[in-house]
């Protein structure tokens, strides 16, 4: 059997960010080769960081599909299925768009694979498969069985210890990919905490990157990985709500356990669109206490912004660079406003006329797809482009780290941010010799804990953790690609 997550098309362009694409493993993929039996002979192949060989013919080709990399798994499944193999696809473009999908495949998967992925195997086993599986009802990801990381390359990737331990969200925001992919059933599920532990136990190093769509989307369930978690020694990232960092203590809770970057949706200033696409949660919500609250926890903020919502104008491109970079935000995460099949908001657009091109290679989040209300296509893809280049040139990247208490956490923001934006022929170098593992303790030393030194003012690496020169290395960094919360 051979699981294939495609490259997009970008990966192609000269645009293309090599580091983007070798963060994380395919971890869908991985989850779902745990259902194969110990006779199952399987292969794992991310096209983004290896040569993908279309000269085999397996028995089973399972192929995800995201927005982007859909025109390419499509080409990759009808190469396949000329060769007479079967070819199943899945995943959130599938989801959003069967009938679209299933033109290429013998078997296509609505939502999770969790529960109709290992039926689908038994019904191949017995001669039967189907061709449609929809996921429905109770879904779980408790006693699952372990994730295959053995068929995990890692030394292509910055972060092979990723990890997921629940699914979906509890809120319902238009733009989100998340009620369209989990309807019909469940959207937010936990694992069991015990589980978890265990699943990170097994991870080596000390680094781990929650992909969790909301980690304290669930306060209970997240205040027992938190306990499970301190003392364990681990680092970790991961994304939550500005109203979940506000709300209670549990965001110290996560500090102690090893929190230091945060991804968190701050979308738009503006209560109107808040309002219109249904983020009712960022409503009056102060996103300078969140701010203020994550730094303070020396936590480094990766700060999500959408532009182009129907109340944005030409100003407000230079508003959220200006704010960011005053409220100490450590790295951007900017999108132009993007309706993925599936959304309401997709559905709202098309019915008002606004939808401009179903060409899902230009669903990127850095393209105009719809008409916007104030503003015209190109300004919206200039202001895009215009606050990228302003958010991430040197004098902000000072100006945002100078706002921190402490010379350590201000070292750490600056290595940090520039990292990920100012080195990129150093990435290109370590991908191609394939050694990003080499830089995995660089990361691990700039995300090292920042603690107040007795003077009150002065931070300093916590000596627990070993990582005493982590603020003069020069660190990677990474900021989570189109995430949620
Ligand atoms: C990590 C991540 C990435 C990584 C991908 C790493 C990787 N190797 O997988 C990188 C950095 C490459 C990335 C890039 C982008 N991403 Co991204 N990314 C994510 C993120 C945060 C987590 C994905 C994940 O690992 N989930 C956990 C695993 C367990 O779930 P899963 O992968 O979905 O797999 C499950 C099911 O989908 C299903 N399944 C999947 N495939 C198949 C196949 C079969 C046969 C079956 C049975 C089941 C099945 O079963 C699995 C188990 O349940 C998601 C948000 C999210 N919560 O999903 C966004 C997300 C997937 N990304 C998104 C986008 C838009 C992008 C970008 C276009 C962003 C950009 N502006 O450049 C690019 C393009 C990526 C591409 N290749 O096309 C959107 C997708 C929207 C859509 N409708 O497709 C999401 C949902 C974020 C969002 N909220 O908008 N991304
Ligand atoms: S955008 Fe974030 S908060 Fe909103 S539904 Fe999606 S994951 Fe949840």
């Amino acid at each position: 059997m051979k699981l294939i997550l495609p490259a997009l098309t970008e990966a192609k362009s000269p645009l293309f960010r090599p580091i983007k694409y070798s963060l994380f493993p395919p971890l869908g993929l991985a989850t779902l080769a745990a259902f194969l039996g110990d006779d199952d002979t399987v292969e794992l192949v991310d096209d983004h960081v290896e040569v993908l060989r279309l000269d085999d013919t397996p028995d089973l080709v399972v192929i995800q599909v995201y927005v982007t990399n859909a025109y390419r798994a499509y080409a990759i499944a009808d190469r396949y299925r000329a060769k007479g193999c079967r070819v199943v696809l899945g995943g959130l473009h599938v989801t959003s768009l069967p009938d679209e999908a299933e033109r290429h495949a013998d078997t296509i998967f609505l939502g999770p694979g969790e529960d109709t992925f290992p039926q689908f195997l038994a019904d191949l086993r017995a001669g039967s498969p189907k061709p449609r599986y929809v996921s429905r009802g109770k879904r779980s990801i408790r006693g699952l069985p372990p994730v295959r990381r053995d068929l995990i390359k890692r030394n292509r990737y910055l972060v092979p210890n990723s990890i997921v331990v629940t699914r979906g969200c509890p809120q319902h925001c238009d733009f989100c990919y998340k009620d369209a992919f989990f309807g019909g059933g469940r959207s937010f599920y936990t694992q069991r905490v015990d589980e978890a532990l265990a699943e990170i136990e097994r991870l080596p190093g000390r680094h781990l990157y929650f992909l969790d769509d909301h980690l304290l989307g669930s306060p209970t369930f997240a205040r027992e990985l938190f306990a499970g978690l301190t003392g364990m020694g681990r680092l970790f990232q991961g994304a939550a709500t500005v109203d979940s960092i506000l709300r209670g203590d549990l965001i110290e809770r996560a500090a102690e356990a090893g929190l230091r970057s945060l991804f968190v949706g701050f979308e738009t200033f503006d209560p109107a669109n808040l309002a219109a696409s249904n983020k009712t949660q960022n409503l009056a919500k102060d996103y300078a206490a969140v701010a203020k609250r994550l730094s303070d926890l020396g936590i480094m903020i990766n700060g999500s912004f959408v532009f182009g919502m129907d109340a944005d104008d030409a100003d407000v491109f230079d508003r959220t660079v200006d704010w960011a970079v005053e409220h100490g935000i450590t790295t951007a995460t900017f999108h132009i406003q993007t309706p993925y099949p599936g959304t309401r908001l997709f559905a709202a657009m098309e019915r008002a006329g606004r939808i401009t091109t179903r060409d899902w290679d230009l669903y990127d989040t850095r393209h105009v797809v719809y008409e916007p209300a104030r503003l015209t296509p190109d300004e919206l893809e200039a202001g895009y482009d215009k606050a990228y280049r302003d958010f991430y040139g040197w004098r902000n990247i000072v100006r945002a780290a100078t706002g921190h208490d402490g010379a350590r956490h201000r070292a750490k923001h600056f290595f940090y941010a520039a990292g990920w934006k100012k080195f990129e022929p150093l990435w290109d170098l370590v991908i191609k010799a394939q050694r990003l593992g080499v830089m995995t303790p660089l990361l691990e030393a700039v995300l090292s804990k920042v603690t107040r030194g007795t003077s009150g003012d002065e931070g300093r690496l916590d000596p627990e953790n070993g990582t005493g020169t982590g603020a003069s290395a020069s660190p990677p960094a990474l900021s989570a690609p189109a995430r949620s919360a």
